[in-house]
């Protein structure tokens, strides 16, 4: 019989992209967290500058989600998700795909962004096919693009270390270049001004492998996990463009930028490019229970509902789609979003949030700052032949001062709750620029 495990033991839970060793010699733990802030397990406040991972948009112990998770346990803890509902299901994608683009109509739930892009990916090839236009099989991603950890999702992403252990992935998959352009682009604030032509490599892959090959391309409207690469002015359009004349079906990755993250509800509203499926997670329920959604183009939708009618007309979904729990926390997370105006409110604040980011240009090592609505990028200069040391030290730095952050390679990247108020962004601003003076 195993010996009882004692609390203090690190040994056994193997983390997720996380330094393990280092981590274990020196924990950094979260025992509690309120609107803005993380509580240590040494007693100390920590400003939350990430939304914890992107997805506390609300900010943290929101009355309405904590009474709504503990009602609903009570009430109806799990409800098969196969050929069985519940009401708050249904009653949560009505309300969701009000708020989405019009024609965006149906949606189908998850548990996380990377199974909302698997489902896509299906979705998209399924279309073809039950179309009867099966031969369109390609999956074009990009460079530097993330999409979660799953094999569809590795395959048609563009991060070098998330895919290089993992085998042949998903064959017929190709990339389009990203469109991070330091040269022209640095200090600009929201969508920067160079680069439309990224988007003619589109065209090179479509003349490569013929446009009747390819189902489907996806793209993050703003990259968020590989550190916050924006679409140049007028790109997305002519991928839309592009898409629209090949037959070829646009999907967005708005697991970062949904639900507030730019300061408007979603990206479309933004840019005004609207995709025919768009991937959610994140935000969808505050982080507060895992959960994800695909909305779809009504025309997908109803390309699929079709013939007996006993017979199930998608052959995908999980033992967790819609839960009652997450359902529940979802509804409660759109009432707070509601009442709080956070969909928008990164638009109030996105012109004070610049400006307090661009202060930071001219210190020690930064190369370039970055930012659109809520979300803000610092690029420093990596250490020769010890690429995202330098960064990792300020993550520890700011750490130690009382603000979390994330860094992804050299970059920091920033996307605070969508309630921060303007002392906090001070905060945050004078706190980096303590770590980054003080940095080598
Ligand atoms: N797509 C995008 C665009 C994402 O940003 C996923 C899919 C996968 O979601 P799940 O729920 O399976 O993790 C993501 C997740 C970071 C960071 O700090 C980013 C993510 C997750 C964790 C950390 O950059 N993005
Ligand atoms: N593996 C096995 C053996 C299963 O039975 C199931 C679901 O029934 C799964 C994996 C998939 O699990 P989930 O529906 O939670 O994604």
């Amino acid at each position: 019989m195993n010996a009882p495990v004692p609390t203090n033991n690190l040994d056994a839970f193997w983390m997720p992209f996380t330094s393990n060793r280092q981590f274990k010699k020196n924990p950094r733990m979260f025992v509690g967290a309120d609107r803005m802030h993380y509580t240590t397990s040494d007693g100390r406040q920590v400003l939350d500058g990430t939304a914890g991972l992107w997805c506390v948009n609300a900010g943290h112990n929101r009355p309405k989600i904590v009474e709504a998770i503990q009602k609903q346990a009570a009430e109806l803890d799990y409800a098969p998700a196969f050929q069985m509902g519940h009401p708050k299901a249904f009653e949560f994608a009505s309300r969701l795909v009000q708020l989405t683009p019009t024609g965006l109509d149906h949606v189908m739930f998850t548990n996380s962004g990377s199974e909302s892009v698997e489902t896509a990916l299906k979705t998209a090839l399924a279309y073809h096919r039950v179309k009867g236009d099966g031969s369109r099989f390609r999956l074009i991603g990009r460079e530097r693009g993330y999409h979660g950890v799953n094999f569809g999702g590795i395959s048609v992403g563009g991060i070098v270390p998330n895919r290089k252990m993992f085998g042949t992935l998903l064959t017929g998959v190709d990339h389009i270049r990203h469109t991070h352009d330091i040269e022209r682009n640095a200090f600009t604030r929201e969508v920067p001004e160079h680069g439309i032509e990224f988007a003619d490599d589109l065209e090179r892959i479509i003349a490569l492998h013929d446009a009747s090959t390819i189902a489907a391309v996806i793209i993050e409207p703003v990259a968020g996990s590989t550190g916050v690469l924006l679409p140049p002015k007028g790109y997305l359009q002519k991928i839309r463009k592009l898409c629209d004349q090949h037959g070829i079906l646009l999907i967005f990755d708005e697991v970062i930028t949904g639900f507030g993250r730019l300061g408007t509800p979603f990206a479309p509203d933004y840019f005004g490019v609207v995709p025919d499926i768009m991937v959610t997670a994140k935000g969808l329920t505050n982080g507060v229970i895992p959960m994800g959604a695909v909305f779809v183009k009504n025309e997908i939708h109803d390309a699929f509902m079709t013939g007996p009618e006993h017979m199930i007309e998608f052959f995908h979904g999980y033992t967790y789609s819609g839960n009652p729990m997450a359902s529940a926390a979802g509804l409660a997370t759109l009432e707070t979003y509601q009442e709080d105006g956070l969909l928008t409110r990164g638009a109030e604040l996105a012109s004070y949030w610049g400006d307090a980011l661009h202060l930071l240009k001219g210190l020690p090592h930064v190369i370039d700052i970055r930012n659109i609505g809520l979300i803000g990028a610092i690029e420093l200069e990596p250490i020769a032949g010890e690429p995202t040391r330098r960064a990792f030290q300020a993550f520890l730095d700011a750490y130690d001062k009382g603000l979390l952050i994330r860094t992804t390679g050299d970059i920091i990247a920033l996307s605070p709750p969508l309630i921060i108020e303007k002392e906090q962004i001070d905060i945050i601003v004078d706190t980096l620029s303590d770590v980054l003076k003080n940095l080598s």
